[in-house]
């Protein structure tokens, strides 16, 4: 089973010491051993209105195939509140994989303060991004524009312009970025996910035939860039 403190109120400070106990050794102690951990969000179920119950199989499915192939690195599902439907479904499904929940799991918390509100140490973050990566509109593609400041405009302007459904880009981000010298982030990997939502750009209309390969895609798409950053 995932571990209970792995889900936990990211604001109480009896929460961080809880959270020391997902970890193999104290992160204040020794920082360097805790393990390379990537945090993601739900990719499209909020304001691109994916069905989360396909997405929660895609989510665990993907993370199952990558596993093997990150050495000791995480996947962390991170969402904003304990109600979250995705974080439920994805918990569940992961423990009747019997998916080791010390390199799974999910996490309740805001993403850009993951270390300092959380207590969870994470190197990369995922971003769900919209098509001409560009900050505000919402959601967590606001909320990491916002806390990175300009640095992650033009750092991620350096690597690409648009993204296509399905894709992702890495962005390594300067030393002088807040995310980076306050919460330990050294990459942000924007991901476009595919679209259901009539009201935003490139709508599947329910295809979710097209919409579940691009989800699949984006997810693997995502775990790759992770590992380029791994290796
Ligand atoms: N920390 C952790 N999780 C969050 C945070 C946060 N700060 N904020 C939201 N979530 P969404 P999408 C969760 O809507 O469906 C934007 O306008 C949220 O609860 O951000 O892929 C972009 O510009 C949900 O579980 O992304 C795109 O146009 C997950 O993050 C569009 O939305 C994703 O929700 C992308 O829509």
């Amino acid at each position: 089973a995932v571990p209970a403190s792995s889900s936990i109120e990211a604001t109480t400070p009896k929460a961080h010491e809880n959270t020391e106990d997902v970890l193999p050794v104290s992160p204040s102690k020794l920082g360097s051993v805790v393990p390379t951990t990537l945090a993601f969000p739900s990719i499209s179920t909020a304001d691109f209105q994916f069905d989360i119950d396909k997405a929660s199989d895609i989510i665990v499915e993907t993370a199952e195939e990558f596993l093997p192939k990150l050495g000791s690195a995480r996947l962390v599902l991170v969402d904003l509140s304990h109600g979250s439907k995705i974080l439920s479904l994805v918990k569940a499904k992961a423990s009747l994989k019997n998916i080791d929940s010390a390199r799974f799991f999910t996490f309740v918390g805001d993403i850009t303060k993951l270390h300092s509100q959380g207590g969870l140490r994470c190197n990369v973050i995922a971003n769900a991004a919209n098509w001409r990566l560009k900050p505000g509109g919402g959601g967590v593609n606001a909320s990491i524009f916002k806390a990175a400041g300009p640095d992650l405009e033009a750092a991620t302007r350096a690597r690409a312009n648009t993204l296509v459904p399905g894709k992702a880009v890495v962005v390594p981000l300067p030393s002088t970025c807040p995310l980076h010298n306050a919460q330990g982030i050294t990459h942000v990997i924007h991901v476009l996910g595919p679209n259901m939502n009539p009201n935003r750009p490139d709508c599947l209309n329910n295809d979710y035939t097209k919409g579940c390969k691009i989800l699949r895609e984006a997810y693997t798409s995502l775990f790759e860039g992770f590992l380029s950053t791994v290796e």
